[in-house]
């Protein structure tokens, strides 16, 4: 993780997020606790421990280490809050299904996720990341009914495309948009290692959020 940074490099005017301002704002340790006070709209990325959010956020934000990326599953334990040109901000949610860790532990993240997630006026939706090689868990279904009942729209991501064969990758397709309950065409495919995927993340985001290439952001 890293302090804040300006992106002088890379503006390519077909860039439908361009990086200009990047800032840790800090991490929420636990449910209720520290949160960004300032009151821009949140996207949050969410999904299986180990599954690629972190990584997924850095490639977004065209960073290299900017959030913590680990070999360690659970490695990701607060909330952390990435400010993005000082018009919105990214949270790195905690990967949850991670098998070994405690009962009680698994308590706490169901509080801090669920408390973040509800009643949060700044969110405006949720990044749900979901493993190309691996069918959705009952825990991925809980958090797609969790969304839909706090109302929160989700762009559903299919990650670590580079993975699969283009095969595979059809077929996968169609069976995770089955099993989420979405059309083929709203899950978008991603790598985090060769960046495919990223610029159509970007769009979906900048809809999401309201951001149009003109307002400077
Ligand atoms: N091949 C491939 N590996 C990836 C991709 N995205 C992430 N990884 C690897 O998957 C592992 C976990 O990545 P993270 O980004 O830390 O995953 P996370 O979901 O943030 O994990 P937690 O914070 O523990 O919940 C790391 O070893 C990454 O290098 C991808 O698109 N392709
Ligand atoms: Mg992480």
């Amino acid at each position: 993780m890293s302090g804040a940074s300006t992106d002088r490099g890379r503006s390519s005017a077909n860039d439908p997020l361009i990086i200009r301002h990047l800032e840790f704002l800090g991490g929420m340790a636990k449910a209720g606790g520290w949160r960004p006070a300032a009151g821009l709209p949140e996207v949050a990325f969410s999904g299986r421990s180990n599954v690629g959010k972190s990584s997924l956020l850095n490639q977004l934000v065209r960073r290299r280490a900017f959030a913590r990326v680990s070999k360690t599953p659970g490695r990701t334990r607060e909330i952390n809050f990435f400010g993005v040109n000082r018009a919105f901000i990214l949270a790195d949610l905690p990967g949850y299904g991670y098998a070994r860790i405690s009962k009680e532990r698994q308590g706490e993240w169901v509080q801090l996720i669920e408390g973040y997630l509800r009643g949060n006026p700044h969110l405006r939706g949720v990044v749900q990341l979901l493993d190309a090689r691996r069918e959705p868990t009952d825990d991925d279904r809980q958090m797609f009914d969790l969304l839909a009942e706090i109302g929160v729209p989700a762009l559903v991501v299919m990650t670590k495309i580079d993975k699969l064969s283009a095969p595979q990758r059809t077929q996968q397709l169609k069976t995770l948009a089955a099993r989420c309950g979405v059309e083929e065409d709203q899950v978008i495919p991603c790598s985090a290692v060769t960046g495919e995927g990223r610029d159509d993340l970007a769009a979906s985001l900048a809809a999401l959020l309201d951001l149009t290439p003109l307002s400077g952001v």
